[in-house]
């Protein structure tokens, strides 16, 4: 069937055989029938809906795992391998759309994938970014950033004939809606809509990603984060913030109205789920649209109190999002009323100025907004949810005991096994049943196995597979070379200073020294990096600058690198994630405790058979309990000691700087080797912020953090012990399905 499709489909788009189509015309024939597929199943839910809103939704190519959920995927290869067409070809056509930066838009992405294949009626709301997030390129051993445009070859974006007006305090603007078909796992398919407008002008861009912020219909959607340094930057986002809140309030009144639904029994028959503090807004707008629409003002406010909940994705303080009053009055008058009235009542309520919406400065606190006016609040992982309640938000949490809740996140299985390792999915499945993909409980009858020798080695033969796969990958991208011997060290993930890049740098130092004086390993060591640092993050930028000089210093050293490789994958994104966590033996996931909300990376490591080598903290520490402490490796300070430092202020690091091993190390950041091959002013300034500064407490973590890595190297020399710690790791992972999140989010949150 899938073979006479996708001849119908050549011939009538191109007028071509498949023998003589190019990959091009295969890969959009492809779309086209995957769409027409999904047609076929069309079904319109009903009941209760929810509305996913998010500033990210980073959903990767998607050609692969549209045609797995399809159930059609291994016809499809069939049918191409019969003419000798290589998938991973056609694969390569599409640019992934990067609509967004790292974990809150992937996770926005894996949730709309469990809410398909649940079967549950939720569609996802967010922006049409032309330019997305920027490519990375890397030049003179520095991140530069480049446009990435992707929408003329997706193929996936459907137009559609819905578009509202949106107001801005100088002008107004016409929207337009884009949908893409978000299909469940051999279930029917959701929506995710895309807004934007028809004025954007991808030509205002140079090659850099520079141009004029303040020309907004041409530039409203370009670029996901548009550098918020200035004012300027500043006012763009609130821009897209609101164009982003009203659009989707009118497209829920419109669906509302249109299935003659009562406004007064909005929250009876929708949910909004507000993904982080971007689409806060909201709430107001909601409030403001109810009132125009003849909703009384108190009425309104509690209907909508009760439709919206709020996750919280991050404890940095920076992090947290407030705006002048004076900005949102710029872009959206219409909303200052509604905000103040809101601060005013719980002004009254509560005499705690912690707790108000609009503080002495004149800065409006939108999580502040949410936690007041949603009728939940959620943490990501268990010791986020317990420092949210316990610290950062401890005097919202005194008030609304009932409304905080924990919903630790999860990762779908479809793209981070299925799609991303078909070995060692189908092994599992040859061992298990296939049930597992859907039923995550199910995964942990591969515990069973253990202990079998035989299944142990095949684990390890899958691993060495994927790292030749990667290996072929990293050639062909990169034009770089590594062994699939090795032990494969990875960390990939944005650069951020409390994800602490830097104290991996500083523990290759180490071993090159070591190394240099005759302390071998082994088993080679390939350590990889990958992730992006914010163009306006300079410290972010001087940390990927030293590891780009480091790998050159160890790289072109004929003494170590046959012992120690480095590697940094450029343009690190959903796509290379996927090639490169299957072949994955140790899972780097080292920040300072109690800084990283969850993390979800370290879930697709372990899904995929890696060890963690990690710190007490975000999921981290659901990962211990559940394979235990002989399967993972825990280091460096706890949570709990972390906060009392910055509440006594008593870490500081030039008392470790002068501890033990730790001043050479440091120290060799600024060496001639380094100079010869850098810039000085970055290596000064990252040398100088580790000694002065380092407020994420590298240095502090940084001797546990050898010696238990030493141990890791250590213990993969016994192979069988090791392949029986991965496929531990794996058997254990079923908890970490964004189907059992997203089925938790549903009975305590949404109850659709
Ligand atoms: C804030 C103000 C101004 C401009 C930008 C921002 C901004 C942008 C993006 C703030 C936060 C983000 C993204 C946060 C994020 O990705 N958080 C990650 O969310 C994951 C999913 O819950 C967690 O697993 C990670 O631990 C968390 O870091």
């Amino acid at each position: 069937m899938i073979e006479k499709n996708l001849l119908e489909i050549l011939k009538l788009k191109y007028d071509k055989s498949i023998k003589v189509a190019s990959n091009e015309e295969i890969y959009f024939s492809l779309v086209e029938l995957a769409k027409s597929k999904i047609k076929e199943k069309e079904i319109s839910k009903t009941g209760k809906k929810l509305y996913y809103i998010s500033a990210e939704f980073l959903i990767g190519r998607l050609l692969k795992n549209n045609l797995i959920n399809l159930d059609i995927y291994k016809e499809t290869r069939e049918v191409l391998d019969r003419y000798n067409i290589d998938f991973s070809e056609i694969e390569e056509i599409e640019i992934e759309p990067s609509l967004g930066n790292g974990g809150l838009g992937r996770l926005a992405a894996c949730f709309l994938d469990s809410i398909a294949t649940l079967g549950l009626n939720g569609d996802g709301i967010g922006l049409n970014y032309h330019l997305g997030l920027f490519k990375q390129v890397f030049e003179n051993n520095k991140q530069k950033a480049v446009k990435n445009p992707w929408i003329n070859n997706s193929g996936w974006l459907n137009e559609s004939n819905i578009g509202f007006e949106v107001n801005f305090r100088d002008f107004k603007v016409n929207s337009k809606l884009y949908n893409m078909d978000i299909i469940g796992f051999k279930n029917s398919s959701n929506n995710l809509h895309l807004f934007d407008i028809d004025t954007i002008d991808e030509k205002i861009v140079g090659n850099d990603i520079d141009f004029n912020k303040k020309d907004i219909r041409k530039n409203l959607t370009l670029f996901l984060y548009p550098d918020d340094r200035d004012k300027e930057g500043q006012l763009l986002r609130i821009y897209q913030q609101y164009f982003m809140v009203s659009n989707a309030a009118q497209y829920i009144l419109l669906e509302n109205e249109k299935n003659g639904l009562s406004l007064e029994d909005l929250d009876k028959n929708i949910v909004i789920q507000i993904n982080d503090t971007h689409p806060s807004m909201i709430i107001p707008e909601l409030i403001r649209l109810l009132i125009e629409k003849g909703i009384d003002k108190d009425k309104a406010i509690d209907i909508v109190s009760k439709t919206c909940a709020y996750t919280n994705h991050t404890i940095l303080s920076e992090a947290l999002e407030k705006w002048p009053i004076s900005y949102i009055e710029e872009v959206a008058p219409q909303l200052i009323p509604i905000i103040k009235e809101l601060d005013s009542r719980i002004n009254s309520k509560f005499k705690d100025e912690s707790v108000s919406i609009i503080d002495r400065n004149n800065m409006i606190h939108m999580a502040n907004l949410d936690i007041h006016y949603g009728f939940n609040v959620n943490g990501v992982a268990a010791l986020h949810t317990e420092i949210l309640k316990n610290e950062e938000l401890n005097s919202f949490y005194n008030i609304y005991k009932n409304k905080f809740n924990n919903k630790t996140n999860g990762i779908t299985f479809r793209r981070w096994l299925l799609s991303c390792n078909e070995n060692l999915s189908s092994y599992i499945e040859e061992l298990i049943g296939g049930d597992f993909i859907k039923d995550y409980k199910k995964l942990s009858r591969l515990y069973d196995y253990k202990d079998n020798k035989e299944v142990l080695k095949k684990i390890g033969e899958i691993k060495k597979s994927n790292k030749i796969n990667f290996k072929n990958y990293l050639l062909n991208t990169q034009n770089i070379i590594i062994d699939e011997n090795s032990i494969f060290d990875i960390q990939i993930k944005r650069f951020h200073e409390y994800k602490r890049q830097q104290m991996n740098l500083l523990y290759l130092i180490y071993k090159y020294l070591e190394i240099k004086k005759g302390n071998k390993p082994d088993t080679t060591i390939t350590t990889i990096f990958g992730g992006k640092a914010a163009p306006a993050y300079i410290i972010a930028q001087d940390v990927i600058h030293a590891i780009l000089c480091l790998t050159e210093v160890i790289n072109n050293d004929t003494e170590a690198n046959k012992f120690l490789k480095v590697v940094m994958i450029e343009n690190y994104n959903v796509t290379s994630a996927s090639k490169v966590i299957p072949a994955c033996d140790v899972s780097e996931q080292i920040s300072l405790a109690s800084k990283e909300a969850s993390g979800t990376g370290n879930m697709k490591f372990m899904l995929n058979g890696a060890v963690t080598l990690g710190t007490e903290d975000g999921a981290n520490v659901e990962i211990m309990d559940l394979v235990g402490k002989d399967n993972i490796y825990i280091f460096g300070e706890k949570s709990s000691d972390v906060i009392s430092h910055y509440k006594n202020r008593d870490y500081n690091s030039r008392n470790y700087y002068y501890k033990g091993l730790i001043k050479p190390l440091v120290d060799f950041i600024v060496s001639d080797e380094m100079i010869k091959l850098g810039d000085s002013t970055s290596l000064y300034r990252l040398f100088n912020e580790l000694i002065n500064k380092d407020w994420f407490m590298t240095l502090l973590d940084l001797e546990d953090y050898i010696k238990v890595k030493e141990q890791v190297f250590k213990d993969y020399e016994d192979r069988e012990a090791w392949n029986r710690k991965a496929l531990i790791n794996i058997s254990k992972a079923g908890f970490f399905s964004s189907d059992r999140t997203i089925e938790e989010y549903n009975k305590e949150i949404w109850k659709l």
